[in-house]
């Protein structure tokens, strides 16, 4: 593995997934990363991604160094040719060039704008990080995509399945603010690579990208969709086709136990942090069907498989 930008990079999912799997029941790997440093820019918030990210680099010997970009370091320019005689300080060509001196693998958060679609979707902060960095990128969520989460979400159903071919669906839920569509463009990406029976469910306006979700069934009934689940896994995120905007105020789409009553006793995920009623009602969050907190700490093995494959190349 040379980078971990998307999910592309993997060469092989179900090889990733086991030996994320072993990493979880054998961690004892801390000499692969002696004297190897990682560096993470955080441009957005995070909980999971920071603190999972660290500890997998930790239980692999690594050194860490964290910025909060965003706030602490200077504007970057991503614009090549840019005269720079506005607000931004330093131009990525020298700030990747000199982070690739201090550390071996460096790790980038940066969200998307939600403004300007072909803006998202060129994915310049993480693909400049790739194209003016020496050492591996990696992707802590990015425009698009958020690839940690979606290995940590198959190595999950992989773990908890009951069935050789169970029933996947992810649904939407209504949100207050306007999110990125990274985490289910990932998630449904995994997913098509999986063995698995895979539905998308969401309001009419909110079709993810078709180039990604390929021929997944999109069902517009959610009750419909749920028919059966043995996972759903429950996600908001902001209109596609209406770049970015909320288009709805439907409250009937959050996750509650009415609903979990029509799946197959589903286990329920979600990438976290979650809103409580929102998204999904205390009723489900505090069931036995649960599995967000069984899944957030599959981040760490996720994590670990990553970079583990990355300092082996
Ligand atoms: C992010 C998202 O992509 O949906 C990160 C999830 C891993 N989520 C949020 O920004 C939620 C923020 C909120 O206000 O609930």
């Amino acid at each position: 593995m040379k980078n971990y930008i998307d999910l592309n990079d993997i060469e092989d999912l179900p090889a990733l997934i086991a030996e994320a799997i072993q990493l979880k029941k054998n961690n004892d790997q801390a000499q692969l990363g002696k004297g190897k440093t990682l560096g993470m820019l955080f441009f957005n918030a995070s909980l999971r991604t920071r603190l999972s990210t660290e500890k997998a680099a930790k239980l692999l010997g690594m050194e860490v160094m964290v910025m909060n970009a965003g706030t602490d370091g200077w504007a970057l320019e991503f614009e090549d040719g840019a005269v720079m005689n506005s607000d931004k300080a330093e131009h990525i060509k020298e700030a990747a060039a000199v982070l690739s001196q201090y550390c071996d693998i460096i790790a980038v958060r940066a969200f998307p704008g939600l403004k300007d679609k072909n803006k998202d979707e060129a994915e310049q902060v993480i693909n400049s990080f790739k194209k003016y960095a020496s050492v591996p990128v990696v992707n802590l969520e990015s425009a698009t995509g958020h690839p940690l989460q979606a290995l940590t979400d198959a190595i999950t159903v992989m773990e908890l399945k009951k069935t050789e071919k169970p029933k996947v669906v992810l649904t939407w839920a209504l949100h207050p603010r306007a999110l990125p569509q990274s985490v289910p463009n990932s998630f449904a990406d995994v997913m098509k690579r999986l063995d698995v029976d895979f539905v998308i469910t969401n309001p009419e306006g909110y079709d993810l990208d078709k180039r990604i979700t390929g021929d997944t069934p999109v069902v517009h009934d959610q009750k419909e969709a749920l028919k059966d689940a043995d996972f759903v896994y429950v996600k908001n995120w902001s209109s596609y086709d209406n770049y970015g905007q909320i288009l709805n105020s439907d409250e009937t789409w959050m996750f509650d136990l009415e609903k979990l009553k029509v799946t197959n006793n589903a286990s329920v995920m979600h990438c976290l942090p979650v809103r409580r009623n929102v998204v999904i009602a205390d009723e489900v969050l505090d069931s036995e069907n649960s599995k967000v907190i069984h899944q957030a700490n599959n981040r760490t093995f996720a994590a670990q498989a990553v970079l583990k494959n990355l300092l082996k190349s």
